[in-house]
């Protein structure tokens, strides 16, 4: 049974989360999704996410290539996530690219194509110059 495991904060969740989940769902047989908290987001992005946690712990384990969502507390827990799931593969968007291949030694890591041109910043800022009430 092939582990994948894949993190991310999924704010406002949209195309580009989704092309990345099932084509990481696709490296093996479980895809597991370590959600960032509102804390670690708050920390990584300087603001709180639009949805909190439990909206988007929800929202990413409705998805059918998605076997469960935990939540992600720092970047540097990761291989502690990795070894508690026995991971098999961490797979990362391409924007994140050779950061964190010092954890070939547990696991492989495969970084995806970023899907362009969409990402939360850009649905905030189109919502405020074209939905602008
Ligand atoms: N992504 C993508 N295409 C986009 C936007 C995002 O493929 N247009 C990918 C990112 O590369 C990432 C995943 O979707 O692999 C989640 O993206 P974010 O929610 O922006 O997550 P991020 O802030 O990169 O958090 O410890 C790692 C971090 O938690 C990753």
């Amino acid at each position: 049974m092939r582990c994948v495991i894949t993190f991310g904060t999924f704010d406002l969740f949209h195309y580009g989360h989704l092309r990345l989940l099932e084509r990481a769902s696709e490296c093996g047989d479980k895809l597991y999704v370590g959600i960032s908290s509102d804390a670690f987001s708050a920390k990584k992005k300087g603001r709180l996410p639009v949805y909190n946690e439990f909206e988007r712990m929800s929202i990413v384990s409705a998805l059918s290539c998605v076997d469960g969502v935990f939540l992600e507390e720092s970047m540097e827990a990761k291989r502690k996530y990795l070894s508690e799931y026995n991971a098999d593969v961490l797979v990362m968007g391409c924007d994140w690219q050779d950061k964190f291949d010092e954890l070939k030694d547990i696991c492989d890591v495969i970084y995806l194509d970023r899907t362009v041109s969409i990402s939360s910043t850009e649905i905030i800022s189109r919502i405020n110059t074209d939905y602008k009430f």
